[in-house]
């Protein structure tokens, strides 16, 4: 069963500048309050590996990407469709994301 959550706040201006200048290579979507970040890694063996462990983690989390693969390349849009925009949760998996990818994604 999935777990529920209480509803969760976008991030506040300060958060914004604190949490998103935290994240490596993540920029802010333009017309709506999302970041993205697109992840090049050796081969689509590398790409859809990792895309397996992300998922694995976002359905633990009951929060899932937004991700288009082509090959080796893995775009990736987050945001919370729940609060409309960006919340901690996304921030979360963002450096999940990172942390997985670390080593094997060359941009
Ligand atoms: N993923 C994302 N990115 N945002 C959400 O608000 C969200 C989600 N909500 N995954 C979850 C699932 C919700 O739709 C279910 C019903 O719990």
């Amino acid at each position: 069963m999935q777990e529920t959550k209480p509803p969760m706040p976008r991030l506040t201006e300060s958060e914004r500048q604190e949490l998103l200048s935290a994240l490596d290579g993540w920029t802010l979507v333009e017309g709506r309050d999302a970041i993205h970040r697109r992840y090049v890694f050796d081969d689509f063996n590398a790409a859809f590996g990792w895309m397996t462990r992300v998922a694995l983690i976002a359905e633990q989390k009951n929060h899932h990407p937004e991700w288009f693969n082509v090959y080796n390349r893995v775009d990736v849009t987050l945001s919370t469709h729940d609060a409309g925009g960006l919340t901690r949760r996304d921030i979360e998996l963002a450096q999940r994301m990172d942390q997985l990818a670390a080593g094997l994604a060359k941009a």
